[in-house]
């Protein structure tokens, strides 16, 4: 049973910092501000859905046509993709079911400055379907200069198991025809537009003309997004994360998703946080993992 927006403000409202409100959907919401930011996450998916730092455009996209459902994640934000990332075994929902279930608020708090909120996901009865093992699942979302999303996984079962996850970040641009994407030059990647094909990026910086959706493996690097457009870099910082994807659907395929407009393409550009495809994570009984995603923003020129 979830607890009441008025129940979630008594135990872990902050103030200013963080409070819960019903978003569209009657779907419960924590806002989070700090160092003139604000986040916006929704307690379905843990999803966040806004980031705006001090002065600036959003960070993160959305799209204007979603529709705020129960159990549906909505297209935009920083879907977390988990148990497995892509699609899943038949009959499985692509991208792992923990974007689509209700998380509980585990934590809250401010620490120098920043703001934090920990969501948590525990097996349940619709979990059990899709996925044998007990697990707990945890997100801390933390604002201060940056955003900073930390995805814990704690195998609960007995016996060993395998996960690939995502932090599914879909960042705003002024138009990805003018984007310049650095941190990936000669990585190899999965090329899904080519059937998986294994290939290697040899340009220092990519620039996308088409639909692109790349999972480049073996990767620590941040990847740094140029946009001369909102005159902005955006960095994406990892750690605990052995893959990146670029994913730009662009104009047919945008147009053909029930949740978004064809011309949105050219103001969005995923820049995942992952461990995906070969770089699959293996747990065993007992055992745990951590994958960080970072947010910042600099000034372009
Ligand atoms: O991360 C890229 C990707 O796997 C694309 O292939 C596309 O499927 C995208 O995710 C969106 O997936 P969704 O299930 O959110 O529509």
């Amino acid at each position: 049973m979830s607890m009441t927006i008025d129940a979630l403000n008594a135990s872990f409202g902050q103030g200013d910092a963080l409070h819960f409100v019903s978003g569209p959907g009657e779907l419960p919401q924590a806002v989070l501000r700090a160092c003139g930011a604000e986040v916006r996450v929704m307690l379905q998916g843990a999803q966040i859905i806004h980031y705006q730092p001090a002065g600036q455009q959003p960070v993160i996209w959305l799209s204007d046509e979603i529709k705020y459902l129960p159990g549906k994640s909505v297209r935009g934000g920083v879907p977390v993709c988990w148990p497995w990332f892509g699609a899943g075994a038949e009959g499985c929902p692509a991208h792992g079911f923990a974007r689509n279930l209700d998380w509980r608020v585990a934590r809250a708090g401010i620490e120098n400055g920043e703001v934090s909120l920990l969501l948590e996901l525990l097996p349940s009865e619709a979990t059990r379907k899709l996925w044998p093992h007990d697990f707990r699942l945890a997100l801390e979302v933390r604002l201060g200069d940056g955003l900073r999303m930390t995805l814990d996984t704690e195998h609960r079962g007995s016996e060993p198991c395998e996960i690939t996850e995502g932090l599914h970040t879909y960042l705003r641009v002024g138009d990805i025809t003018q984007a310049r994407i650095l941190g990936l030059a000669d990585t190899p990647f999965l090329d899904k537009t080519r059937d998986m094909l294994r290939d290697v990026q040899h340009e220092q910086a990519l620039q996308l003309a088409g639909e692109t959706d790349r999972v480049y493996l073996d990767t620590l690097a941040e990847v740094i997004v140029e946009d001369p457009v909102l005159g902005r870099r955006l960095h994406v910082r990892k750690d605990g994360s052995r893959s990146t994807v670029v994913w730009n659907p662009w104009e047919e395929k945008a147009g053909a998703f029930p949740d978004m407009r064809a011309d949105e393409y050219r103001q969005m550009l995923c820049v995942e946080t992952t461990n995906a495809a070969e770089d699959r994570v293996l747990l065993a009984p007992g055992g745990t993992h951590r994958m960080v995603s970072e947010i910042a923003v600099s000034p372009l020129g």
